[in-house]
């Protein structure tokens, strides 16, 4: 834990001392304060992250669809999903007060977005796949389960129904891959080695403001590794392989 945070959490013991003695809420003893400037902050870059996140998983479904047309109805559902995120996230950020700075969460997705659509104009259906079912839904999954345990609860209560959907985004794209494995994995893995990068840097990127949102970058990678690992090892692909793969992230 940070020291800044340390000292608000007895601060914050101490007023809930002074006020009311019966109301302490031991596990709200471990949480940031949503309050602060510098906490406001941070969110309003993290927040705009995940708004643009859900916006464009929305318009990289409806883009996947094109190439899977026998899936539309599938793939329009999920795409529904992401706005009804959005929608959640949106209010989170209203909730605490706090403006998303949009700009700089477009910028952050420009590098990985151009990919998508290059992928998507070429018609790589398995890089699309990659891109969005498996490392942006992995990235994603890894953010809010690291934010529930750390989130206002008002927020924590979104994320909770939020993540459960993100698993069925991650189960989709596996579940395809897996069905095509023999004919795409060598696209897998040479759309793997362009992107997977990406996300590392992504996550580098968002350590600082995470961190001031209590959430810890090791538990961050941690949690990604997990489901990345995971949808690897279930569309089919074997330990040596997942790791050549995984060590696309050391650049
Ligand atoms: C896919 O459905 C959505 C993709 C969104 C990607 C989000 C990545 C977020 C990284 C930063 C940590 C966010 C914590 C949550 C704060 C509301
Ligand atoms: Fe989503
Ligand atoms: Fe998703």
């Amino acid at each position: 834990m940070h020291n800044e945070q340390k000292i608000t959490n007895m601060q914050t013991l101490e007023s809930n001392k002074k006020s009311t003695e019966k109301s302490i809420n031991p596990i709200s003893l471990n949480l940031p304060d949503f309050t602060t400037d510098s906490y406001k902050d941070a969110y309003s870059r993290i927040n705009a992250i995940v708004i643009e996140g859900e916006q464009e998983a929305h318009d990289n479904y409806i883009s996947i669809a094109t190439l899977i047309p026998n899936e539309l109805e599938e793939l329009t559902k999920l795409a529904r999903m992401e706005m009804k995120h959005k929608k959640g996230f949106t209010a989170c950020g209203r909730n605490l007060g706090v403006v998303a700075d949009m700009e700089f969460a477009k910028k952050f997705f420009s590098k990985l977005h151009g990919n998508f659509q290059i992928a998507l104009e070429k018609g790589n259906l398995t890089t699309c796949l990659l891109i969005q079912a498996i490392l942006i839904e992995a990235f994603a999954i890894s953010a809010y389960n690291v934010y529930i345990r750390v989130a206002d609860p008002f927020a924590k209560k979104i994320t909770e129904g939020v993540v459960k959907d993100e698993y069925l985004h991650l189960n989709y794209g596996q579940e395809w891959l897996k069905k095509n494995l023999s004919s795409c994995k060598e696209e897998l893995m040479e759309a793997n080695k362009v992107n997977l990068p990406l996300i590392k840097k992504m996550l580098d990127e968002v350590a600082e403001d995470a961190s001031v949102l209590a959430m810890d970058r090791e538990e961050l990678m941690e949690e990604f590794m997990i489901a990345y690992q995971d949808t690897l090892m279930e569309i089919g692909l074997d330990n040596r392989e997942i790791a050549r793969m995984a060590m696309a992230a050391i650049v």
